[in-house]
């Protein structure tokens, strides 16, 4: 195991995720809930192999939104094909922490790469909480937020007037959670920041304007350098990451190419402070 960066990311070598043991899976998503993402190379991971693997944690959620592979509905397509412009999560997010229960994290396959560019970065919340002073840990402490995806989904949301519309599912899909600011990870026990820029709207308690500049305060704070960790798809990478523990946000610096990923979400637990 390589850490790809100070706190967050993990390289995982020596396993074929098709295959592994119960006991490689159970030192995976340990080191999952750690690292935040574990990234593995030179996969041999047909899409049935992706869905037996997924059946193996607890459970698949079926993201709203996103196209689906006509034959594998279990798998969601995250795909920009060479003359669209718009791509799929390309702001700093953690998926659907607009459910009630959100999901707890997702294993994206490369299918098809644009010849460079197309990078992932991904931001470590634990570190992120660690990381803020204390005036603003005490700002935060015992608040809780309001998270809902309508304006990013719907008929007038933030994709409708992109070239990614055509695509998309869900329009009418309505979505509204509320979570606590600071969360405990299910597993480790740790601190966690748990707003992100993408769909939580306002604290509760507070209109969206009043909750505006601390919202910014701590999304830039949580961006720190030091807190991210950067990785570089190649043919036979897979990627699975904890939505609790991290955000991540897809570069989309590769106009003119294709790129493909297959998503499967895998189900989460209520979140708690
Ligand atoms: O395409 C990517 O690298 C990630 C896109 C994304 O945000 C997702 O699949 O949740
Ligand atoms: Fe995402």
């Amino acid at each position: 195991m390589k850490p790809m960066a100070l706190h967050c990311g993990i390289e995982i070598g020596d396993v074929a995720l098709a295959s592994c043991s119960d006991a490689q899976l159970q030192a995976i998503k340990q080191a999952i809930y750690e690292r935040g993402v574990a990234v593995f190379r030179d996969q041999d991971f047909t899409p049935r192999d992706h869905i037996a693997f997924a059946k193996r944690w607890d459970g698949i959620d079926v993201n709203a939104y996103f196209p689906l592979d006509p034959a594998f509905p279990e798998i969601a397509l995250v795909k920009k094909a060479p003359d669209q412009r718009t791509n799929i999560g390309g702001a700093w997010h953690t998926d659907h922490s607009y459910d009630p229960v959100p999901a707890m994290g997702s294993i994206l396959v490369a299918r098809e790469l644009p010849p460079t560019g197309g990078d992932t970065l991904f931001a470590h919340m634990g570190a992120a909480y660690d990381a803020l002073s204390d005036d603003l840990k005490a700002r935060i402490e015992g608040l809780e937020a309001f998270h809902t995806a309508d304006h990013v989904y719907s008929q007038g949301g933030v994709y409708a007037g992109t070239d990614q519309a055509g695509e998309l599912r869900g329009q009418d899909v309505t979505t509204g959670a509320v979570h606590p600011v600071v969360i405990r990870h299910p597993q480790t026990g740790r601190k966690l920041l748990y707003v992100n820029a993408a769909f939580t709207l306002h604290f509760v308690g507070q209109s969206r304007e009043e909750s505006l500049p601390l919202l910014m305060e701590l999304t830039s704070a949580a961006l720190a350098a030091d807190n991210q960790c950067r990785l570089e798809w190649e043919a036979g990478t897979v990627a699975i990451w904890d939505n609790r523990t991290t955000w991540h946000n897809a570069m989309n610096d590769y106009h003119g190419h294709a790129r493909e990923m297959h998503r499967i979400t895998l189900t989460g637990e209520t979140l708690a402070a």
